[in-house]
């Protein structure tokens, strides 16, 4: 018989604290973060009806995200434009596998002596540790002296969400600052976690810049210990990232403070289009000899989306402090998904080990970095040739897959409805799914967007 009393006690402490959170959030469906999403538990009520124990299930909107696929999915219309989803498209607006993907694919078919055995519940080992050099560099300290702990996860969102569990498991502060705006998702990662989410200053609609200010006042306040996520490049969806000189003012408070910074890695290299250029931000936090998470995505960089495949490291004060996190990192994966899946960080351990593989993924990152760079010089110009109203200078000096072009949800909806475009309702949009054919449509539909509101 199942003894309930087995349950050790800080599993059911963590249990209750979380059930908690979820009443609070449902208690408050507006919350500051996410007012315009209903409930995420929208028909936790109870009772049958008729012919399903189901009956009172209400249907859910699709994601903000994700959904603005589908919708795209279902337009018949020969000129529909996708610039949803951060997807990678090449200039004939198809979906892109990396040569160097496709070359480490075949090596693997071709390994006879290959099987498909359980990973451990961390994951490939080798990935694990490639993974970690990749971020913190080749001749990270932090490495070199056995204090960070790596494992493959489901992608960047699977790190998040097993970054986020642990530490509402074992840290002390379980509030987690996030950028206002931010990817939709984190909101919803963290509050499932069992973390309370809170918001920090960090766009200015007026200069389309960082409100460095506003972001200092805002840690400033943090209680000690709060956690906070900072992208560690690319800013999503604002395309605004602070400067090196901001990030070391970023970093001093931080650390002044005993704040635990959570970095999103979801898009080193598309940046700057270097690797290590776009590391720099997370380095700063660890040559400092102090403490950080980061969550890694190949979904982006090597075009690795649908294989889902990234890492959680964790850079802790000690290497015996490193292992016991990683024994309790194990705890928190195993009855989630037990361990993770082998083909995608096989892929990526094949391409990182190999020094020729590495650099040709090296030019390929960069052509696609610039790709993107010149839709937005592409876009810019055609905006600025149709004497469009407005200053439009911020699609060239934003950074990253998107484009936050400030236009409001009103004119998304009719830019989707008139022009077949579809992007989502914040304005932003995806420049790597533009190429030079489709930006003069994309440019009559903005023109005709800011006629309509003017
Ligand atoms: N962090 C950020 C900042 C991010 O933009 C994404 C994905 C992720 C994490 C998660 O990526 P993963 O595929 O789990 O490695 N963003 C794009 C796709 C999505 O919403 O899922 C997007 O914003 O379009």
């Amino acid at each position: 018989m199942a003894d309930s009393s087995a349950v050790p006690m800080e599993g059911s402490a963590a249990a209750n604290r979380r059930v908690s959170v979820l009443a609070r959030h449902l208690e408050s469906s507006s919350s500051d973060v996410d007012s315009n999403e209903p409930s995420l538990y929208a028909s936790l009520t109870s009772g049958s009806d008729g012919d399903s124990v189901f009956a009172h299930v209400v249907k859910a909107p699709e994601d903000p995200i994700l959904g603005v696929t589908i919708a795209y999915n279902k337009d018949p219309s020969p000129v529909k434009l996708n610039l949803g989803v951060g997807a990678y498209r090449t200039e004939e607006g198809k979906p892109l596998v990396l040569n160097v993907v496709k070359r480490a694919e075949l090596q693997l078919v071709n390994n006879r002596s290959r099987v498909k055995e359980y990973l451990p519940i961390t994951g490939l080992a080798e990935f694990n540790k490639l993974s970690a050099k990749l971020i913190f560099g080749d001749d990270s300290p932090a490495i070199r002296e056995n204090r960070v702990t790596t494992v493959q996860c489901l992608s960047g969102t699977g790190s998040l969400r097993v970054g986020a569990e642990f530490l509402a498991r074992h840290y002390y502060q379980r509030t987690i600052y996030i950028p206002q705006p931010t990817w939709g998702n984190h909101p919803k990662v963290f509050t499932l976690a069992g973390l309370s989410v809170k918001t920090y200053c960090y766009y200015d609609p007026t200069t389309r810049g960082l409100n460095i200010q506003g972001l200092l006042d805002d840690l400033g306040s943090a209680p000690p210990g709060a956690i906070v996520l900072l992208h560690a490049c690319a800013h999503n969806p604002t395309g605004v990232d602070p400067t090196l000189e901001q990030w070391e003012t970023i970093r001093q408070l931080i650390r002044s403070k005993g704040l635990l910074p959570f970095f999103d890695s979801a898009y080193q290299g598309f940046a700057s289009g270097g690797l290590d250029a776009d590391a720099q931000s997370v380095r700063m936090f660890v040559t400092d000899g102090g403490e950080c998470l980061v969550a890694q995505s190949y979904a982006k960089n090597m075009g690795l989306y649908g294989e889902r495949v990234g890492a959680l490291s964790i850079v802790c004060g000690t290497a015996d402090v490193a292992s016991r996190v990683e024994s309790q990192l194990k705890l928190v994966i195993r009855p989630m998904y037990s361990n993770p899946p082998i083909h995608g960080a096989s892929i990526v351990a094949t391409i990182l080990r190999d020094r020729n593989m590495f650099n040709e993924w090296t030019v390929d990152l960069k052509a696609m970095a610039d790709r993107i760079i010149s839709m937005r010089q592409k876009l810019f110009e055609a905006l600025r040739g149709r004497g469009i109203p407005g200053d439009w200078s911020h699609i060239i000096k934003q950074i990253g897959m998107f484009t936050y072009t400030g236009l409001n949800s009103k004119q998304v909806a009719f830019m989707t409805k008139e022009f077949h475009i579809y992007m989502t309702s914040d304005g932003r949009i995806s420049m790597a799914g533009l190429n030079s054919k489709t930006v003069p449509h994309l440019a009559d539909a903005i023109h005709a967007a800011v006629k309509l509101n003017a």
